[in-house]
């Protein structure tokens, strides 16, 4: 995007700490959500592995983004200048591509509902997911104040809204069936969604509506790093909730897997 910025030693750290940052809360919920995954009935354990799979997935891209944000900059007289290699931002569309369609998945598969109901759900949402990530990308190459990053931009806001809309009113209906405790977490989880996946077009728009790119590009990386934190590790905790909800309503665990230890010697 913009070339040879110059960022003060405070503005390049504030980016650097905020990757390093989103590093440590995802190796963390990696390791929280693998050791607790016995706690959870075998039959809910599907969404806990998929928030395994996409914290684990968002470690290794912001690995990634972290090194390629130390390349791109060289510290000369007292700021760091943007002339090193391009610092790349195809990780995070990459990293999306990925988790969105599974984080999607998530919430479609701890609620249980119908099959047929899950698979017109996860196909819609997947398709969607996939349109508003492919939408956003050349909008994010191209320059701030460019006709393309508001073209694209809009673009990709017609299937993001969609996903809410399916999220907010369709999957309002589906709920009238679950126990009070449920609907309360699916409602914070869903109120979590709306508020961490609103940040991605807020940091999208950050270089078209701030008058200093240095302090736009901050606010859009920084912006974009604690979206991830809510939409990724947060959501799975609550995700992970619903999972340890609905594993008190099957019967007690030692039970099952006596059941399932005499299933393979073939009892
Ligand atoms: C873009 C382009 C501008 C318009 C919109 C966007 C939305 C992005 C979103 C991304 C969500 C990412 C998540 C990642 C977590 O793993 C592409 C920035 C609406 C909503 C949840």
């Amino acid at each position: 995007m913009s070339d040879q910025l110059q960022l003060s030693a405070a503005q390049f750290d504030l980016v650097y700490n905020a990757f390093s940052f989103v590093i440590a809360s995802m190796g963390a919920s990696l390791l929280f959500f693998l050791l607790i995954r016995e706690r959870v009935h075998p039959k809910h354990r599907m969404a806990v592995t998929i928030s395994t799979l996409v914290v684990g997935i968002a470690l290794y891209h912001y690995l990634r983004i972290f090194t390629s944000w130390e390349e791109a900059f060289t510290f000369t007289d007292g700021v760091y200048v943007q002339d090193g290699v391009p610092f790349n931002e195809a990780y995070r569309y990459v990293d999306w591509f990925l988790t969105v369609p599974l984080l999607l998945a998530e919430l479609v598969v701890v609620l249980k509902l119908a099959p047929s109901v899950t698979r017109t759900l996860l196909v819609r949402l997947t398709i969607a997911a996939v349109l508003m990530i492919g939408l956003g990308w050349p909008g994010e190459l191209a320059a701030a104040d460019s006709v393309e990053r508001t073209v694209w931009g809009a673009a990709s806001t017609v299937p993001f809204l969609y996903i809410l809309w399916v999220l907010f009113v369709q999957l309002k209906r589906s709920l009238d069936r679950q126990s009070a405790g449920m609907r309360r977490l699916v409602d914070a989880l869903r109120w979590v969604l709306l508020l961490s996946w609103g940040v991605y077009p807020l940091a999208y728009i950050a270089p078209m509506v701030m008058a200093d790119p240095v302090a736009a590009e901050v606010a859009r990386q920084v912006g974009y790093s604690v979206a991830d934190v809510i939409a990724k590790p947060v959501f799975g905790m609550l995700i992970l909730g619903i999972a340890l909800l609905k594993s008190k309503d099957e019967p007690a665990r030692e039970s099952d897997d006596l059941h399932e230890e005499l299933e393979a010697f073939g009892e």
